[in-house]
């Protein structure tokens, strides 16, 4: 049986949660900005192999976008997702009172940032010195672009791997749609 999770998707309108998210569950790119009509939710169904376990579990992960105070609360992780293109300054206020916001309901929780956007000439992600010079305390952070695909599986196999507690986890190849 699969391992079931429930993450949400934060993050700014226009930080790229949709596009990130339709990429990874069905390889397609959106240039076109969809506005959002209320919740919207994501099954996304994963092959992982572990290198210690040298074996295959199945995952499955529940994405909400725009999520409800219910889903909100019972969430097993966070995404959430940051623009590299926009001023720094906003960007790190904004991403603590997300962070402290969601910190409260689930104190231990694990959120993996995303800076995204990272394809866009002159994008300037967060760096991890800025965060922790702005006391904003993530599990994981990475650089995607859901343009170019650059990273696009790692902040799924982020959380996957600290949910199952196994560093070793990968993405099986032929869940991979691009
Ligand atoms: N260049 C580039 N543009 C991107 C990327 N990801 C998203 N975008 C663009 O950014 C715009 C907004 O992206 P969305 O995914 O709709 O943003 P969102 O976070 O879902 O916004 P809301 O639903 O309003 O909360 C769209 O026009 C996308 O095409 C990327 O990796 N590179
Ligand atoms: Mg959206």
């Amino acid at each position: 049986m699969a391992h079931t999770y429930n993450v949400v998707i934060l993050g700014n309108s226009g930080s790229g949660k949709s596009t990130l998210v339709n990429r990874v569950c069905s390889g397609e790119y959106t240039h076109t900005y969809i506005h959002p009509s209320g919740m919207v939710s994501h099954t996304y169904n994963v092959n992982v192999y572990s290198t210690q376990a040298k074996q295959n579990t199945s995952v499955c992960l529940n994405l909400y976008e725009h999520a409800n105070m219910e889903h909100y609360c019972s969430a097993d992780a966070a995404l959430l997702c940051v623009n590299s293109t926009e001023n720094h300054h906003q960007r790190l206020n904004e991403l603590r009172e997300s962070v402290s916001d969601f910190s409260e309901v689930h104190k231990t929780t694990p959120i993996v940032l995303v800076s995204t956007k990272v394809d866009v000439v002159g994008a300037k992600p967060i760096t991890n010195t800025e965060l922790s010079r702005a006391h904003i305390v993530v599990t994981k952070h990475i650089l995607v672009s859901a343009r170019t695909s650059y990273h696009i599986f790692e902040p799924l196999q982020a959380l996957i791997r600290i949910l199952l507690d196994d560093d070793t986890l990968f993405v099986c190849e032929n869940n991979t749609k691009l």
